[in-house]
């Protein structure tokens, strides 16, 4: 099966129309070896929308061989900065041009408003591209200077080659932005696959890389299960370089993969359970509004949502009724409902994940202030739950959510927050809320986190880095540090006049 399916979007009285087949070589092609389909649901419906072909690792074997030949010939040094960059911009033109239906495909196959889709997730997706177009043509090494004058060294900085990009289904264009456009503005080819939950914007996104004009190979998409096809590319001795965004559980395992075949470099994107503190001093509207979005933002699907929150003794019962009342302002429903602020949960699994946790919760003895009950219809919706009265012990505190479900604690002294909010395995992002300059600059110097918002929360810029300590991650995206993870830096010792007796 490989073909194009046109998938009707009942609220706009219209179809897209989306190839279904494996991307290889800028062609979309049938597996190799399977017959295996991908179900694709709408969230809000729980209907199947579309079947897509899944990948085998043989089919890997195929894309892998794809980026490697583009690497050689067409990409990786026989490209020049200025081309990648033509190129690169073409396609966040085309990405432009088509960000609307693009939009209401991503609300389709992962529910999230489509006013959401467009101007955040694909808004933010053509900067990204933009970014980097910017700085293909500008990736130098350094003139070195060495022990005497017979004598100099330089770096190359090179593309580092073959790259597999495994991505995740909560932010699947954003995702696949922040994947491709560092690794294309070195100079990499790519073998990208797309969560098995949502991948028909991936394959929307290949034709447009078709019209934009790379050459063939550059970027290929094998949609296809995880244990399959994500397993075989960590695994693959052809490919150079694996990055990663998923559960911890899972990169654990293609680290461990990478280090079993060729030693390939990782980057790993993985979960958290961030904490927010929620100082005296603190504006407590505000910091309420920014505690909103931080556990609301796309349904709580997000991998520094705020899910932590620690507020100072002396202004504990005040901010939890601005932050409940807050919350209820969020409307979860339909992603094609122009009210809505929030989507469904993307998948069953994730639903049913949401409430063992909301249900844990209550068995251990945690207070429900918001939310907390079941709706009676269809679509995995959930609505915002806030607990408070909680302890360190419990899984609601300990554990990664990933919907939209908030434990409250307090506590009495800055050296006491500080602990609280570093007492888990994750590092990904942390925030505080103060009005204090010297406690803003103390604390985010003490949480231990990749990245630290003041008096704000869950804000991303493409120029600035983002990624994880501890058990969060290894490695950066974005920024100019997201370049080195896709660059291969090769010392040159040049002996101008020396000579050996
Ligand atoms: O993640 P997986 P799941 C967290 C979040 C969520 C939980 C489970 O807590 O509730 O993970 O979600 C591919 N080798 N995050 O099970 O499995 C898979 O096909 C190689 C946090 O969906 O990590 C998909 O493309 N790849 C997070 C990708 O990994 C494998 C985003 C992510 O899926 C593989 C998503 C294997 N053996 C979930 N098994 C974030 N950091 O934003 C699966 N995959």
């Amino acid at each position: 099966m490989a073909h194009t399916v046109k998938i009707p979007v009942p609220a706009l009285n219209k179809e897209i129309s989306v190839s279904t087949g494996l991307f290889i070589n800028n062609e979309f092609v049938p597996s190799v070896d399977s017959s295996e389909v991908i179900q694709c649901f709408n969230p809000a419906t729980e209907e199947v929308i579309a079947s897509v072909v899944a990948g085998s690792a043989k089919d890997i074997d195929v894309a892998v061989a794809a980026a490697r030949t583009a690497f050689k010939t067409t990409w990786g040094k026989n490209v020049t900065g200025w081309e990648r960059s033509r190129l690169m911009n073409k396609l966040a033109d085309l990405i432009e041009r088509d960000a609307q239906e693009l939009a209401e495909l991503e609300t389709l196959n992962n529910g999230k408003p489509v006013a959401v889709a467009r101007d955040f997730d694909i808004g933010d997706s053509i900067q990204c591209l933009r970014y980097y177009a910017g700085w293909a043509d500008k990736i130098t090494g350094q003139t070195i200077e060495v022990d005497n004058k017979s004598k100099m060294a330089f770096t190359r900085h090179e593309p580092i080659g073959v790259c597999g990009q495994i991505i995740p289904w909560n932010y699947p264009i954003n995702m696949w932005s922040w994947k491709v456009a560092p690794a294309l503005a070195v100079g990499c080819t790519i073998v990208m696959k797309p969560s098995e939950i949502t991948p028909l914007t991936a394959l929307k996104l290949s034709e447009l890389v078709v019209e934009a004009g790379f050459p063939p190979g550059v970027i290929n998409t094998v949609p296809s299960l995880g244990p399959v096809g994500g397993a075989a590319l960590s695994a693959h001795p052809d490919v150079d370089k694996v990055a990663f965004t998923g559960s911890t559980i899972t990169g654990r395992k293609i680290m461990e993969a990478a280090a079993k075949s060729n030693l390939k470099k990782v980057s790993l994107e993985l979960g958290g359970k961030s904490p927010q503190l929620i100082f005296e001093s603190a504006d407590l509207k505000q910091a309420a509004a920014w505690s909103a979005l931080g556990i609301c933002y796309n349904t709580g699907q997000d991998c520094t949502a705020g899910s932590r929150i620690y507020v100072q003794d002396s202004v504990y019962d005040k901010f939890i009724d601005i932050l409940v009342s807050t919350v209820k302002e969020t409307v979860i429903g339909d992603g094609f409902d122009k009210s809505t602020g929030g989507g469904p949960l993307v998948s069953k699994a994730q639903f049913d994940r949401v409430w063992g946790y909301i249900d844990a919760g209550k068995a251990e003895g945690a207070k429900v202030v918001l939310g907390g009950e079941r709706r009676n219809t269809k679509g995995y919706f959930v609505d915002p739950t806030i607990f408070t009265d909680v302890n360190s012990d419990m899984k609601i505190v300990k554990e990664e959510i990933f919907g939209p479900v908030l434990s409250i604690g307090r506590f009495k002294t800055e050296e006491e927050a500080v602990a609280l909010a570093n007492n888990t395995t994750y590092g990904l992002g942390a925030g505080l809320h103060s009005t204090d300059a010297s406690q803003c600059m103390r604390v985010s110097g003490l949480l231990e986190a990749g990245t630290v918002w003041v008096n704000q929360y869950n804000v991303l810029s493409n120029n600035v880095p983002f990624g994880g300590k501890k058990q969060s991650g290894i490695g950066r995206e974005l920024g100019s540090y997201a370049l080195e993870e896709y660059t291969s830096i090769k010392a040159v010792h040049w002996n101008i006049g020396e000579k050996l007796q």
